[in-house]
């Protein structure tokens, strides 16, 4: 068994994991935690899992399944239904705390908060409930930002920002990666990475770039208008093509050193569950990756950190891969 064979490409229960993810959120949106998390392990090792389970037994022996949970595998297989999961869709309370759990910037809480003082719509939020400034836009723009984009709108937009950082600072690289990288065919949003080969010429951008796409009206409204993170920088917010038709979609920006620009790229690649499992694979060989760097003679003591490692310079993408030792994922195949 080798370490990348950790990171299986296809999920071959996918018809099973689809239905207990929607079980996680169900349980999350009513902050049952112990139960989400026991989904959680289960999805993790049925993703694993190479091949299609056919039989009770055979959910039941993998690790973190046990026979309440084989039940409601084994439902699955054979009636391709979860009557538990029909009962929860059937029920308001579960409805409306979706509803306001979609809401941009609200989580779990505020929906029991809201739901607890009596609100029921969003029109109830709006005129009647006390939001922060990102829920007031997640609100108003509800059904645009829920709303997936066909890739073809995330490169109009990924060539709008590239132009306006081309314009301030030539020999740029800036480049859509998250969903749209990895070749999907509609994305939540756009995840915008800037750097400058150069090493240094990436500082200056980030403010002038956010002006200049404000400048243009291409912006509409901030979420994070910057958020600092080491040498990094990320702005959160809203943007709109031109064109009485366009829709207001998702942006992130991040502006990042050169000499983070494998890590980062690779970081805001993603997909999330394949970033965790890096990082999982990282923590058995005494290794730390983030979108920052890789470092290596990592001391753990539990979960903390003891001794925080040395940076492994990583100048490419492929360097991240082969210096884990694990051989390269087009991003296309990067979903798991
Ligand atoms: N990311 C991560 N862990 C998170 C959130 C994000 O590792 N909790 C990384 C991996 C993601 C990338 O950042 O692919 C971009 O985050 P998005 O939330 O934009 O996710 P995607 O672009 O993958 O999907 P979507 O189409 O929903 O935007
Ligand atoms: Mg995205
Ligand atoms: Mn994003």
């Amino acid at each position: 068994c080798t370490q990348s064979s950790k990171v299986a490409s296809v999920n071959a229960n996918e018809h099973i994991t689809s239905k207990l993810e929607e079980m996680v959120k169900n349980y999350e949106s009513t902050n049952d935690k112990w139960r989400a998390f026991g989904y959680q392990k289960a999805i993790a090792a049925l993703k694993k899992h190479p091949k299609q389970i056919t039989t009770w037994e055979e959910a039941r022996a993998l690790p973190g399944i046990g026979s309440k949970l084989a039940d409601k595998i084994w439902e699955i297989v054979q009636s391709g239904e979860l009557r538990k999961l029909n009962e929860f869709q059937s029920n308001e309370q579960v409805h409306v705390l979706k509803l306001f759990t979609d809401v941009w910037g609200a989580g779990p809480h505020t929906a029991l908060k809201w739901y607890q003082q009596g609100f029921r719509t969003l029109e109830d939020l709006q005129t009647k409930a006390n939001l922060t400034s990102q829920q007031k836009i997640g609100v108003r723009l509800y059904n645009d930002l829920l709303d997936r984009m066909p890739r073809e709108e995330a490169r109009d937009i990924e060539n709008i920002v590239r132009e306006a950082a081309e314009a301030i600072q030539p020999g740029v690289i800036a480049q859509a990666c998250g969903s749209f990288r990895r070749g999907k065919p509609t994305c939540g949003d756009v995840d915008i990475l800037i750097t400058h080969p150069d090493g240094h010429s990436h500082k200056g951008i980030f403010a002038k770039l956010i002006q200049k796409l404000k400048d243009i009206d291409f912006l509409t409204d901030d979420l994070v208008s910057v958020e600092d993170s080491g040498n990094q920088k990320k702005y959160l917010g809203v943007c709109k093509l031109p064109g009485p038709s366009s829709k207001h979609r998702r942006l992130d920006i991040i502006v990042v050193p050169y000499d983070e620009y494998g890590c980062a790229l690779v970081y805001f690649t993603g997909s999330a569950h394949f970033n965790r499992s890096l990082r999982h694979l990282c923590k058995k060989m005494g290794m730390s990756l983030n979108e920052h760097a890789l470092r290596t003679g990592v001391v753990r003591k539990g979960t903390e950190k003891i001794f925080e490692g040395i940076v492994i310079p990583t100048p490419t993408e492929e360097s991240v891969f082969n210096t884990l030792g694990v051989p390269f994922r087009p991003p296309e195949e990067r979903d798991h």
